[in-house]
């Protein structure tokens, strides 16, 4: 097992395929059903982030299946998914985190001109989010 090694349920890397053109640049390729376990209904980015002590985050979803993908810069993504608890750096443009139902998470730690982008299975639904950590605690405990 590395440092690398996501342990948390419903989660885990996913490798993108990349063309590396040297000094023409990269390249990296996501197709729906097949880097990604799930049909796409929604991409959204994140830019802007002032410093590292921006935060996002802080919430789970119940039934919502996304992949997060850092385009530019790092930050620190923080998983719980009730009983085991990781934080991981997220550099890779190539490589993104599972982020599914039942996952505690929060992104902190932003380097300069960090930018992200997110796949979600679903279109936006407030309702589908649990923003109360005590709740997640009894979501993961009785589902
Ligand atoms: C997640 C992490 C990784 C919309 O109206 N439509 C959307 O598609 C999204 C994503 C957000 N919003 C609204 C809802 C809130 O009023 O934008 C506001 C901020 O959303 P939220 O607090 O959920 O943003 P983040 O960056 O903390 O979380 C986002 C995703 O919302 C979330 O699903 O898992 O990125």
């Amino acid at each position: 097992m590395s440092d690398n090694d996501i342990l948390v349920k419903n989660s885990g890397w996913v490798p993108l395929k990349q063309f590396d053109d040297g000094r023409d640049g990269m390249l990296c390729i996501l197709e729906a059903q097949r880097d990604i376990p799930f049909e796409i209904k929604r991409i959204y980015y994140i830019t802007n982030l002032q410093n590292a002590r921006s935060l996002r985050g802080k919430h789970a979803h119940k039934t919502l299946w996304q992949a997060i993908f850092c385009i530019s810069g790092s930050f620190l993504l923080g998983l719980d998914d009730g009983i085991t608890r990781q934080e991981i750096q997220v550099w890779r443009n190539d490589q993104g985190v599972l982020l599914g139902p039942g996952l505690w998470h929060t992104m902190t730690g932003f380097s300069g001109g960090c930018v992200l982008m997110v796949v979600a299975s679903d279109y936006y639904d407030e309702s589908e989010y649990i923003r109360n950590y005590d709740e997640f605690v009894k979501f993961v405990r009785t589902s």
